[in-house]
């Protein structure tokens, strides 16, 4: 007769998932989306007039030490008239489409003190790994409305994830170090992109419809496009800040 064991139940540490105390319920299911009539909307982002310089970053010494040259925040980034980190976004005109859930996360880095990207779009309810890259202790504060999140990373490797079930623009800091900051555009639908150096965008598998499309800026603000896609078609747009603001 065999030995009877007794039986462990492990909750592996990374199946503790915080959600800010708000469930993320299953989505209905998708809509479904004809990819032979679906479109994109393309553009850019610029500024125009003086080009405002990046926030210096005053970081005590310990951090310094992870840099060698200097360090901005990365807050107002433009260079030939291109803005990066714009959130370009549908705002308006899916209706009540519903998309499937993405299963792949987003993730940001606490690295040299700084958060890394620091900023994302991600969709309701989708993974965010938030991770420490630096031989020190970070914490990862969001100021979500709903739902905020305050935990430690108290070493490099360490590593959570939230997951946030309503369509927000949260801004996220580490309370060790006030300079600090990332923001974390949270939207149910897959149409959005953040800005790269050139400033350019693309929301692809744009179903045929009438839309209003908004970039956000930490900085610069908010400004909105209207845009008609027919089927198959791509159609460009552009966001103006600065002097010529449109
Ligand atoms: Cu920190």
């Amino acid at each position: 007769m065999r030995a009877l064991r007794p039986t462990l139940t492990l909750v592996p540490l990374f199946f503790l998932v915080a959600c800010g105390g708000s469930s993320c319920p299953e989505r209905p299911a998708p809509t479904p989306l004809d990819r032979n009539t679906t479109g994109a909307i393309i553009g850019a982002v610029t500024f125009h007039g003086d080009p405002p310089s990046s926030t210096p970053v005053p970081m005590d010494q310990t951090c310094t030490k992870l840099h060698s040259g200097p360090i901005t925040a990365g807050d107002a980034l433009v260079k030939s008239h291109r803005v990066q980190n714009a959130f370009v976004y549908i705002r308006d005109g899916l209706g009540d489409r519903v998309f499937p859930q993405p299963t792949t996360p987003i993730e940001i880095d606490q690295k040299g003190c700084l958060f890394i990207p620091r900023v994302v779009g991600a969709e309701t309810c989708q993974e965010i790994v938030f991770l420490n890259s630096d031989p020190l202790l970070h914490n990862v504060h969001g100021f979500a409305k709903g739902a905020p999140w305050n935990f430690s990373l108290s070493q490099a490797g360490s590593r959570r994830s939230v997951r946030v079930p309503e369509q927000e623009a949260i801004r996220v800091g580490c309370d060790v170090h006030a300079w600090m900051q990332a923001w974390v555009h949270v939207v149910n639908h897959p149409y959005f992109a953040v800005t790269g150096a050139d400033g350019a965008f693309t929301l692809k598998d744009v179903p045929p419809g009438e839309y209003v499309v908004t970039s956000v800026h930490e900085h610069f603000g908010t400004r909105d496009q209207k845009v008609k896609v027919g089927p198959k078609e791509e159609q460009a747009i552009a966001f103006a800040y600065g002097d010529s603001g449109n």
